[in-house]
């Protein structure tokens, strides 16, 4: 029974979630995995991360997506939290421009700690307060255009375009492990598929595939 159910998604993908406090990240994973959101601010506890199920061309995705458990406020997050991950969502709260000028120091951070060929998506939260609004869409655009990032504004409040930035990451993440596998695949003379089977964890940068176990016990 326990192996049927480590069975039911073709590929298992990390995700991290990053940004400073109070952009509006757990509610994003709370928004996503759960449908849920909560107006009351408090820290996250205890959850290291959520997962949901989901359909990427045609192949089911299990995304599973870390979440600070308020490390960020203390500049703490370690290198375990961003180990294995193949995509991350970069968030900034529209409403504080601080928190926009602190992308380049979560993209560092990235480079420091996380794969090279990691998917990064922005997203500028909270676009349900327009009134507030303290950093144009197109200023978000032109930092991801720049730094080669997908970008969308989001609100986990009103669910618009959370799916669709998971969808996205997922969806690119997909891609690029399918072409490096393609690509293996060529090296060894296109003989049998060179794509992972059912249930494996795929690592962006590593051209062979990790056991479930291997990656989730990190
Ligand atoms: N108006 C609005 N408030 C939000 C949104 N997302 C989060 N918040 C609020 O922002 C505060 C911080 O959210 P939280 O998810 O805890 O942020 P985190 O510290 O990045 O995990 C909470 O009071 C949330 O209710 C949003 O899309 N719109
Ligand atoms: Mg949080």
């Amino acid at each position: 029974m326990a192996s049927r159910v480590d069975h039911e998604y073709d590929y298992l993908f990390k995700i991290v979630l990053i940004g400073d406090s109070g952009v509006g990240k757990s509610n994003i994973l709370s928004r996503f995995t759960r449908n849920e959101f909560c107006l009351e601010s408090k820290s996250t506890i205890g959850v290291e991360f959520a997962t949901r199920t989901l359909q990427v061309d045609g192949k089911t995705i299990k995304a599973q997506i870390w979440d600070t458990a308020g490390q960020e406020r203390y500049r703490a997050i370690t290198s375990a939290y961003y180990r294995g991950a193949v995509g991350a969502l970069l968030v900034y709260d529209i409403t504080k421009s601080q928190t926009f000028d602190n992308v380049q120091r979560w993209l560092r951070e990235l480079r420091d700690h996380a794969d090279s060929n990691i998917v990064i998506m922005m997203a500028g939260n909270k676009s349900d307060l327009s009134h507030l609004r303290a950093v144009a869409e197109q200023d978000g655009q032109s930092l991801a255009e720049k730094e080669g990032l997908s970008f969308l504004e989001t609100s986990a409040l009103e669910a618009y375009n959370v799916e669709k930035a998971f969808q996205t990451v997922l969806t690119q993440i997909y891609h690029v492990i399918s072409k490096k596998a393609l690509a293996a695949q060529e090296a060894n003379g296109g003989g049998a598929s060179a794509l992972p089977g059912q249930g494996t964890t795929i690592n962006v940068g590593d051209s062979t595939a990790n056991t479930k176990r291997g990656c989730c016990s990190t």
